[in-house]
């Protein structure tokens, strides 16, 4: 049978990457973006879907002849501290419907992201093993624990192919990310290209795992493509791309538009960020399915400025 895509939260920053990924490499018809909100820049098949509400989901998967999903759809770290329980019912209530789902309809395989937010400040702060404690602060962390808990569940328990890693801080052009404690790595860049100085609200020294949009998704894909016998790890994968402090992506803005500034005004996120490992030992999805990251820190910077200023229409090619 053709493989049918169905992704969850596709206005969001990794859906709106990931989504036209998908239908580059299966075909045009056989993904169907979805999102609460409609639809911002996806062009191709759309649906208006709520994943808290299990029928509606059940029947965006009858119509489309769905055999696989990538629930994206989830409330992040510093927006979830507004409002815990809402964002933990929010973030549990789409899992379950999914993960209910792919049993009820036999699909495929599915991916369920995770987050280095699963950590704590007893992990361990420096390369972070795969099986460090998970003792989180964030209600994000404590529901992405309990997620990785459930997909090993339904995988050892009704054998269904679910497959996640934990997502350092997203860097991307293609859109803005929301209610994360990582954003101010994607907001820096915006503020830099409009000539802006920048208010950055973590201290200067506060390294975090990171990772460029483009490693993102090759590690996404190359997961879902790994062979089932290959994935060892049925809770979730540590993925690392790079790990910087803002003063590091600070210098690295400045060496492309020298006259940016910045100033440090750190406020609750701070917190979070410090509950956070600072790198992450991702020495198992190397083994297990060779992952390899591509970008450094000075290769993302010109990347983003590239892609930022081609968005702008400004002359920003030389960077690249
Ligand atoms: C956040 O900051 O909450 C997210 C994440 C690390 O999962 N970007």
């Amino acid at each position: 049978m053709k493989d049918k895509i169905l992704v969850i939260g596709a206005n969001g920053q990794i859906g709106t990457a990931l989504a036209p990924l998908l239908e580059q490499i299966y075909g045009e018809g056989n993904v169907i973006a979805s999102d609460i909100n409609n639809p911002v820049h996806y062009t191709g098949i759309f649906e208006h879907l709520d994943a808290t509400k299990a029928d509606n989901l059940a029947a965006v998967i009858k119509k489309h002849d769905i055999t696989q999903i990538y629930h994206l759809a989830a409330i992040l770290s510093a927006r979830g501290e507004a409002d815990p329980v809402w964002a933990w019912n929010i973030n549990m209530q789409t899992l379950l419907n999914v993960l209910e789902a792919s049993r009820e309809f036999k699909l495929d395989k599915v991916f369920i992201p995770s987050s280095i937010a699963v950590f704590g400040p007893s992990s361990g702060k420096v390369m972070t093993q795969q099986n460090a404690c998970l003792e989180p602060s964030t209600v994000y962390g404590v529901s992405k624990v309990a997620a990785e808990n459930w997909c090993s569940y339904y995988h050892h328990k009704y054998d269904i192919d679910v497959r996640s890693l934990r997502y350092p801080g997203v860097i991307s052009h293609q859109s803005m990310p929301g209610g994360g404690t990582t954003d101010y790595a994607v907001d820096i860049f915006h503020k830099a290209i409009n000539g802006e100085k920048y208010t950055c609200y973590l201290k200067k020294d506060t390294a975090l795992p990171m990772i460029y949009i483009d490693d993102a998704l090759k590690a996404t894909i190359e997961l879902m493509e790994a062979p089932a016998e290959t994935i060892t790890v049925r809770t979730s994968y540590n993925l690392s791309g790079l790990s910087f402090t803002p003063e590091e992506l600070y210098q690295s803005i400045k060496n492309i538009i020298p006259s940016f500034e910045i100033e440090y005004q750190p406020d609750f996120r701070q917190a979070i960020a410090d509950s956070w490992p600072e790198s992450i030992d991702d020495s198992v999805a190397r083994h297990d399915w060779e992952w390899e990251p591509e970008f450094d820190l000075d290769r993302m910077c010109r990347d983003m400025f590239f892609y930022l200023a081609k968005q702008k229409d400004m002359a920003f090619q030389s960077v690249k």
